[in-house]
């Protein structure tokens, strides 16, 4: 019999992974931010989590780990190809990010888009006990909150968008438009992680539906749905924490020393994709490196290219963008044994990625548009000794926050070679300033202070969210 839960997150991922023990296959919790945040209010109302496993075909039996309960849905491999990686990554990610890349649009993947929504809201009513509240997560999963509402009437539903959401001429392109809205519509409350994206919302609702708003709440079918602004955060005592291990400490020199001690270490560090504004990011290290104004080998940059979305072609000719500038600097301005970029198209440890913080001087954030980028969070909750400095898009929700970075215009490539140079220069005093400041706002912003303005707003009582 299936157990029933106060409290369920439906996201399209469950927060865990399959490993190899020498007892066999188990299943563990994978690092992240929504998982921390969320992992005391499901503990504290035995709450479920329901998502995609990985893997295609049967999907494994619900199963219980550290006081979560995991209710797997199964994706056959033609829905993965169809919901996942076409409907949700080849149609909404790029359309909701200012179209930078082409939005395609194909009749099969919307039909598989539905069909997959169905079944994570049918998941979803199976599982919530009466009354309960259910946080449904971002843009795969859009038209859950409306098809759990029609399941459901009595749940308390809410939704969280994590990318950003387009402005109505873009959001007009999509041809599941009406069904969308009317998804999100379901919910109680519709979170965005920026102001802007919650005043798209509310207008497309006027625009598209005819519906009236009064400041962020809507009125539908006789009920008052909410929306806006709760930007998310990172676990940034746990960010401390590991920057402060003496162990990443001495991974970080190590990792210094590797690079020839060079004067200037510059890092990136995203997944694989055309918002990130990587090449962009290489190549006004390329033309500083022409200009003469930095030089190599004073002057190194890392690039941590996570492998994301492979079969995806946009990311395909991306890869193939980004390595022909990696080889292209590397020819022009390295020498052997000193590369001018380390370009590393790998995954590493939650340690190896602190150490790599520690290490670095000045930490490139560079998107073309990103709902948040915690990359950025994590860098400055890194410096705890109040060293470095970030470069930081205005394109990326964290600049809203972060304001004491070295914000730059990613379009505009002499604003981001003159932001880059300003924060190579920076006097040690005003880089500390600037990181001191940063951080005093992330220990009072932190993920726990994210998931509970959320459930508060949704009308959940204080809960104890990390
Ligand atoms: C979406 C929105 C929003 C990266 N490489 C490795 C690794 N990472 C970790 C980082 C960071 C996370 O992945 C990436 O977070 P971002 O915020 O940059 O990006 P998206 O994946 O695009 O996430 C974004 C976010 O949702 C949350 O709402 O901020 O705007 O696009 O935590 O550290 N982690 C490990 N190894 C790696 O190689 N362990």
């Amino acid at each position: 019999m299936t157990v029933r839960s106060s409290f369920v997150v439906v996201a399209n991922r469950l927060p865990v992974d399959q490993v190899n023990t020498p007892e066999g296959k188990q299943w563990r919790r994978s690092p992240g931010g929504l998982v921390t945040a969320l992992h005391p209010v499901l503990a504290e109302h035995q709450g479920t989590w329901v998502g995609w496993a990985g893997g295609v075909g049967a999907a494994p039996e619900p199963f219980e780990l550290e006081g979560i309960r995991l209710h797997p849905v199964p994706l056959s491999s033609e829905e993965l190809e169809r919901y996942y990686e076409g409907q949700s990554n080849a149609t909404i990610w790029p359309l909701y990010h200012d179209a930078v890349e082409t939005p395609a649009f194909k009749r099969r993947w919307r039909e598989a888009y539905r069909v997959v929504n169905a079944r994570f809201a049918e998941a979803a009513a199976e599982v919530a006990a009466e009354g309960a509240t259910v946080w449904v997560q971002d843009y795969q999963l859009q038209l859950v909150p409306a098809m759990l509402r029609e399941l459901r009437p009595d749940l308390r539903i809410g939704f969280f968008l994590h990318i950003p959401f387009p402005p109505i001429e873009l959001f007009m392109q999509m041809p599941l438009r009406a069904e969308i809205l009317r998804g999100l519509l379901g919910a109680d409350l519709v979170g965005f992680q920026q102001r802007l994206a919650a005043q798209n919302f509310v207008r497309l609702a006027r625009h598209l539906l005819g519906l009236r708003y009064e400041g962020q709440t809507i009125e539908v079918d006789g009920r008052r749905v909410k929306s806006g602004a709760f930007p998310i955060s990172i676990d940034v005592a746990e960010m401390e924490r590991m920057a402060n291990d003496p162990m990443v400490q001495a991974r970080a020199k190590q990792i210094r020393a590797e690079l020839g001690d060079p004067k200037t270490v510059i890092l990136g560090v995203d997944r694989l994709d055309y918002t990130k504004g990587i090449e962009l990011r290489l190549k006004a290290f390329r033309e500083l490196l022409a200009d003469g104004k930095l030089t190599v080998p004073d002057a190194v940059m890392v690039q941590v290219a996570t492998p994301s979305r492979e079969r995806v072609e946009h990311y395909q000719a991306l890869r193939v963008k980004v390595e022909r500038e990696v080889g292209r600097i590397n020819g022009e301005f390295g020498r052997v044994g000193v590369p001018a970029v380390h370009y590393l198209h790998q995954s590493y440890s939650r340690s190896e990625l602190a150490a790599l913080y520690c290490a670095a001087d000045v930490m490139m954030v560079t998107p073309l548009r990103d709902g948040m980028n915690l990359v950025a969070k994590e860098y400055v909750a890194a410096r705890a000794d109040h060293g470095g400095a970030l470069v930081l898009s205005e394109f990326a929700g964290a600049a809203t926050e972060l304001r004491q970075a070295f914000l730059c215009n990613p379009h505009d490539p002499d604003g981001v070679k003159d932001a880059l140079l300003r924060a190579v220069h920076v006097d040690e005093g005003e880089a500390r300033r600037r990181m001191r400041i940063m951080q005093r706002h992330l220990r009072t912003h932190d993920v726990g202070h994210w998931a509970r303005s959320f459930l508060n707003e949704l009308g959940v009582p204080e809960t104890e969210a990390a």
